[in-house]
């Protein structure tokens, strides 16, 4: 089966879309950090629509930190790659044109570094997920201890991780008389480029205090706020669609039809005229805040009741009537921390995030949610839980939601069927929670992890107690129990 390439773009199936711009034209003005599916199905799309636009200046040169699969499954395409819009039985393929190369960055450290200072380079776009940013999730700290980290303080000659690259390209951009990029963070971060910024100065300070102060004069960080549900593509999807277009996509991206991308307007150099889907706007905080707590906050909690439950994918756990209400209740309890942006209809927010989550052909999965909950669980569920005691508030509902984490900690779901923890602290964690007999010692041992738990939060009787109960029922009877429990 030959592969979907330049070359055979001519013979697929006419209802697929595809680049409507001469590739071999296209500038890189863009490079991105961690092409993963998101970047292909999100930012990449947001580029192809201006290429699509005639402005050709925004094409990406996208690295990989770790990994060599997303290169090795780009190459043989010459960057080409299907976005597969699915919703309900309806389906859209469009070619995707505007990834130029893929860089593997522990391979051609310097090609990297050379991409990111390059005068042709205006705007960094990053998706290196939570943990990618070396911060501490409960403070925001740099970890110094993270090796890859303490590698880029000694030396940034070859670096190790995400603010490395970007202080080195930074210093070279000084060097040379080029003024900076602007660095765009779309991870589901609070306040992701204050933290972007905070760890590219930090770490520019340890080696270069006037670089740091030319990079916080002269650079940008602005905020984002991202979203597009983004499922792992599975081997039966790349079988299907080859079915379809005649020929094989292994770089293929499965998605939804929503794609928002709000980012403030504080541009440090050029930046495109973005298309209708991009909002660009003074204030992400209260998008992000909204965002953060009612989608990704309730997918959190699906993941580990539904994974306690054994149920593999969002829409099936959705089809439990208690996990409903369960949702229902979770945002009903965030909403009251949220202050939305004038132009959100909470509401309809809520509608259409119900609609979303019961696309039933997406098949997104459990278990790719539940993935890093400990550098997630502050932003979505703890945050609001601080909100709502601090008013005096019931946190019933969000405290479910993190009693079915601490539980997940243990590797094993309500029939014992084993899985992996698949987190960064997994191992600190197991430790923590190793010889402790009862719920409530499991939770003082969650309650006292720095890393996660914030201190106002850790020292509080009424959290403390709402885990415990839970924890209990969960423990003893299971999650669709708990959700039984919830509705009352
Ligand atoms: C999900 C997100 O895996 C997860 O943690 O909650 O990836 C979610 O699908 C996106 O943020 C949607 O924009």
């Amino acid at each position: 089966m030959s592969r979907l390439s330049s070359e055979t773009l001519a013979t697929l199936p006419a209802n697929v879309l595809r680049p409507g711009y001469d590739r071999a034209a296209v500038q890189c003005g863009v490079v991105h950090i961690g092409i993963g599916a998101f970047h292909r199905a999100h930012q990449a799309v947001v580029f192809d629509d201006v290429l699509n636009a005639d402005d050709l200046r925004w094409g990406i040169v996208a690295a990989s930190l770790r990994s060599p699969a997303v290169r090795d499954q780009m190459q043989p395409q010459d960057g080409l790659y299907t976005m597969l819009v699915r919703d309900g039985a309806a389906q859209q393929a469009r070619v995707i044109g505007a990834v130029q190369r893929v860089i593997v960055a522990p391979e051609e450290p310097q090609t990297l570094l050379a991409a990111l200072a390059s005068p042709d380079t205006h705007i960094i776009t990053l998706t290196i997920t939570e943990k990618g940013y070396k911060l501490d999730p409960a403070t925001g700290a740099l970890i110094e201890a993270d090796p890859q980290l303490a590698a880029d303080l000694v030396s940034l000659d070859s670096p190790q991780t995400a603010p490395g690259y970007l202080v080195a390209s930074l210093a070279r951009r000084r060097a040379a008389g080029i003024s900076p990029f602007t660095a765009v963070s779309c991870d589901n971060l609070p306040h992701n480029g204050a933290r972007l910024r905070g760890a590219v100065l930090e770490l520019a300070r340890r080696h270069d205090a006037d670089l740091a102060e030319w990079i916080a004069q002269h650079g940008a960080f602005p905020e984002t706020m991202v979203d597009r549900i983004v499922p792992a593509t599975t081997a039966e999807d790349i079988a299907a669609l080859t079915d379809h277009m005649g020929v094989e996509d292994q770089a293929m991206v499965k998605t939804e039809p929503f794609l928002q991308w709000v980012i403030e307007d504080r541009f440090c150099g050029p930046r495109p005229n973005f298309g209708a889907c991009v909002q660009l706007t003074a204030a992400v905080a209260p998008w992000e805040e909204a965002k953060l707590r009612l989608l990704n906050g309730a997918h959190s909690g699906i993941a580990y009741l539904g994974g306690l439950s054994g149920i593999a994918h969002v829409h099936e756990v959705l089809a439990l009537p208690d996990a409903r209400h369960f949702v229902e209740a979770l945002w009903d309890e965030a909403e009251t921390t949220l202050s939305p942006p004038p132009e959100l209809d909470v509401a309809a927010y809520r509608r259409d995030l119900m609609a979303r989550f019961d696309n039933p052909t997406l098949r997104h999965r459990t278990r790719q949610i539940a993935m890093d909950g400990s550098q997630k669980l502050s932003q979505r569920l703890l945050t609001p839980i601080a909100a709502r005691l601090e008013a005096g508030q019931g946190i019933d509902a969000l405290s479910l939601a993190v009693a079915a984490w601490i539980r997940w900690q243990a590797g094993q779901d309500d029939s014992g069927a084993s899985h992996q923890v698949d987190d960064p602290l997994a191992g600190a964690m197991a430790a923590a929670l190793a010889d402790r007999h009862d719920a409530a010692d499991r939770v003082a041992a969650i309650l006292a992890f720095d890393a996660v738990m914030p201190p106002a939060l850790a020292r509080d009787d009424r959290l403390r107690v709402s885990l415990t109960r839970w924890l209990v029922i969960l423990e003893t009877h299971g999650a669709q129990a708990a959700l039984a429990a919830l509705r009352g």
